[in-house]
């Protein structure tokens, strides 16, 4: 089931994920619309895409730049029990589906960005709604910059789009359905397998990893080395007395040394 701009379900190719796919012309954020809907008893794998975003959402409040032209969507999900480091997960998968058709080198910076050439293509935002242990509905927002170019988006924010590498354009609604049958059958092997399964894969498209970063958090910067991710998806370093401590989230990583990152 599909729709046409205004949310209204229309039909359209059937698959579980992307069955139901309430499509906008522009939202403020498609988390947002996906917390409303889930709130109101939509299921598990039905997604909000929009064209444009005006007050499209990054980790802790940042600003999401949405224009037309890129892939922006949230998932809905009704796992009762989610995969550990599951930013990271949808982080992996993407970039392994564009990686089978495209072979970009792309890179993965912990814990949710999408690189190609040292500039962000795309990133992912999760936020769970609990009530008590077991969260209630997990929203994972995804926005991917396909075939919008510069336009829309600030200089400072050192942006790539697929199309820039590939010099094509990507009708967004077949990539959309194929990426949601990527994205299923992953996510199901990781509910069965859990996230170590995929820490290898993961490690190997992370140029964080043994080298020198700086980690921002509320408390201020500090330089570590990146040594590995955990069994849970965080990032475990050695600080500055030589001793392991794993990071669950900061402010942002930055790579100080190995390939470049804006
Ligand atoms: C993210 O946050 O990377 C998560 C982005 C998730 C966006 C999707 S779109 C569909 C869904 N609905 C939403 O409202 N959000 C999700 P973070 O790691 O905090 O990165 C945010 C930073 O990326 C900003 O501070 C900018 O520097 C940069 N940025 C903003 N827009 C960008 C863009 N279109 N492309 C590349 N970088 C961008």
């Amino acid at each position: 089931m599909t729709s046409d701009g205004t949310g209204a379900i229309s039909p359209g190719p059937v698959r579980f994920w992307g069955e139901r796919i309430h499509y906008f012309k522009e939202v403020t954020s498609t988390n947002l619309l996906a917390k409303d809907y889930a709130s109101r008893g939509e299921g598990h794998g039905s997604v909000i895409q929009a064209e444009a975003q005006t007050q499209g959402l990054g980790r802790r409040m940042r600003k999401w730049h949405s224009p037309p032209g890129g892939l922006w969507f949230s998932l809905i999900l009704r796992p009762q029990s989610p995969p550990k480091g599951l930013a990271l997960l949808f982080s992996l998968w993407i970039i392994e589906f564009l990686e089978a058709q495209f072979s970009l080198g792309l890179h993965l910076y912990w814990p949710n960005d999408i690189y190609c050439e040292g500039r962000k293509m795309g990133g992912i935002l999760l936020e769970a709604t609990h009530n008590g242990g077991a969260p209630l509905w997990i929203i994972a927002g995804i926005g991917i910059n396909i075939n919008n170019s510069g336009a829309g988006i600030p200089a400072e924010c050192g942006a790539t789009s697929l199309s820039s590498h590939t010099g094509a354009v990507h009708p967004l609604r077949p990539f959309l359905e194929d990426l949601l049958v990527h994205l299923e059958w992953n996510f199901e092997t990781a509910l069965k397998r859990g996230f170590p399964a995929f820490r290898d894969a993961i490690e190997d498209h992370c140029p964080l990893l043994k080298n020198m970063v700086e980690i921002q958090e509320i408390k201020g910067a500090r330089k570590v080395k990146a040594l590995g991710i955990g069994d849970e998806g965080q990032l475990v370093i050695e600080n500055r007395s030589k001793e392991r401590e794993e990071i669950w989230s900061c402010e942002r990583v930055r790579l100080l040394e190995g390939p470049t990152q804006p």
